[in-house]
């Protein structure tokens, strides 16, 4: 059995690279040439624990492959980005893409399984787009077409996890048709240890967003809890301890915001699908969205009685212990400090990257310093990422100075 892998992202090429190692013959694909060239040196070109050594080791077995073009194969999985757009609807243009490519390659009986986030929807589009293109198939067999079978089994791994997460975590399996489910059940049964549950692709589809939808809501409870805390001078992080003593009380940790490339876009596909009855989970969002703004507010007052202050921001990720800054609050904070406050200096730490990224490479106030240096000459000294690097911090080595702690690190 062959296995095609569009897209060799974040899901993508763990994925494969699992498959292969799992005794599968897996040709990655990616439109980034980089890309390709690396997997084929058995590199990967993005930070994540133990992923390298399962992509070298199925390189080197002969069993992992990369290249631009999409090839034949018995299954296709589809794990392309679904970024959003201006107005929060999802572009479809990557799954679009991978429909075009894969469908010139079929000839009746083969699996395409949509990974990617996506709308409800999206997997039937998927299939129908296909369709369009090659009307000689079709779902269920009808008039004799030999049968495509599609299905949506959305990845719920959690990044820095996901070698693990990847094999222990259960299943939702989504067909268009029930033979769908089945045969994508099967092909994940190949390396997955959790439980494989089946039902329809729109139910599947559903279940990913709501998932995120769910921590968001969680996570926006616990800002908006530490935006009046602060109003009524409250430690928010003693008030949730104590509230979280309670047996059916569970309530997540406030930050300065929510990021990454699930959190802070799946929900948006909940309400452009229902604006009308999604009242609680976009108030979320826009609570969420607007944390990053709440502590560059409060960074302003901060420096606002200080003569050329300079400002340390620890952190850069849009979560602990990893690189990853796509969607990320702390990026947006330094990006909005930086420029509100030009003639500042403002020191970054990020511990888990040796250059700045492009959104901030351009501002000619921003120098990236280690943490010991960006506490001793900074005036005003920002927490933004919980990065288990930070918590060796001493409070002592603060002195006077002031500081905005958005992760509770330091009370
Ligand atoms: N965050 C808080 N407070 C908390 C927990 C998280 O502010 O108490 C923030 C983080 O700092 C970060 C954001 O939320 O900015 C999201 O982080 P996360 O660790 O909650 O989740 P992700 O985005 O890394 O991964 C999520 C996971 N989904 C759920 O836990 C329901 C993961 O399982 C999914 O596979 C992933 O989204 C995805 O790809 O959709």
């Amino acid at each position: 059995k062959t296995v095609a892998v569009v897209g060799l992202g974040y899901i993508g090429l763990p994925t494969a690279a699992i498959l292969a190692t799992n005794g599968l013959e897996v040709i990655g694909v990616d439109v980034n040439v980089s890309t390709v060239d690396a997997v084929n040196n058995g590199h990967v070109p993005f930070v994540e624990p133990d992923l390298s050594i399962h992509v070298a080791g199925a390189v080197s077995q002969g069993r992992l492959r990369a290249q631009l073009e999409t090839p034949s194969a018995d299954a296709y999985i589809v794990a392309v980005p679904t970024p959003f757009k201006a107005d929060k609807s999802a572009d479809m243009s990557y799954i679009a893409a991978a429909a075009s490519a894969i469908a010139p390659k079929l000839s009746g009986g083969e699996l395409v399984i949509l990974e990617s986030t996506s709308p409800p929807g999206s997997t039937r589009r998927l299939a129908e787009l296909i369709l369009g293109m090659r009307p000689d198939l079709s779902l269920d067999g009808q008039s004799g077409r030999p049968v495509l079978l599609v299905a949506h089994c959305p990845e719920r791994v959690l990044p820095g996890r996901i070698m693990i997460e990847l094999v222990t975590n259960d299943r939702v399996v989504g067909g268009l048709t029930p033979e769908a489910a089945e045969a994508a059940a099967a092909l994940y049964r190949v390396f997955c240890q959790g439980e494989i549950h089946l039902t329809d692709a729109a139910t599947a589809e559903m279940t990913k967003l709501v998932e995120n939808a769910y921590r968001d809501v969680n996570i926006a409870f616990a800002n908006e809890l530490s935006v009046i805390s602060d109003n009524l001078e409250i430690d928010v992080w003693e008030l949730i301890r104590l509230a979280n003593r309670h047996p059916r009380v569970d309530i997540l940790q406030p930050g300065p915001g929510v990021g990454g490339h699930c959190i802070a876009v799946d929900p948006w596909f909940i309400v452009t699908a229902d604006p009308k009855n999604s009242t609680l989970i976009r108030t979320a969002r826009e609570v969420n969205d607007g944390k990053p703004g709440y502590i560059v507010d409060q960074i302003r007052k901060a420096v606002s009685d200080l003569e050329h202050p300079v400002i340390a921001c620890l952190g850069l990720a849009f979560k602990a212990n990893i690189d990853d800054v796509r969607e990320s609050p702390a990026l947006e904070i330094v990006r909005r400090v930086a420029t509100l406050h030009p003639d500042n200096v403002i020191l970054v730490v990020a511990p888990h990257t040796d250059h700045l990224p492009e959104e901030l490479a351009a501002l000619s106030n921003i120098r990236l310093v280690d943490a010991y240096s960006a506490i001793e000459s900074a005036d005003v000294v920002v927490l933004l990422v919980d990065h288990d690097k930070f918590r060796d911090i001493e409070p002592a080595l603060l002195g006077d100075k002031k500081v905005i702690d958005t992760r509770g690190f330091w009370r």
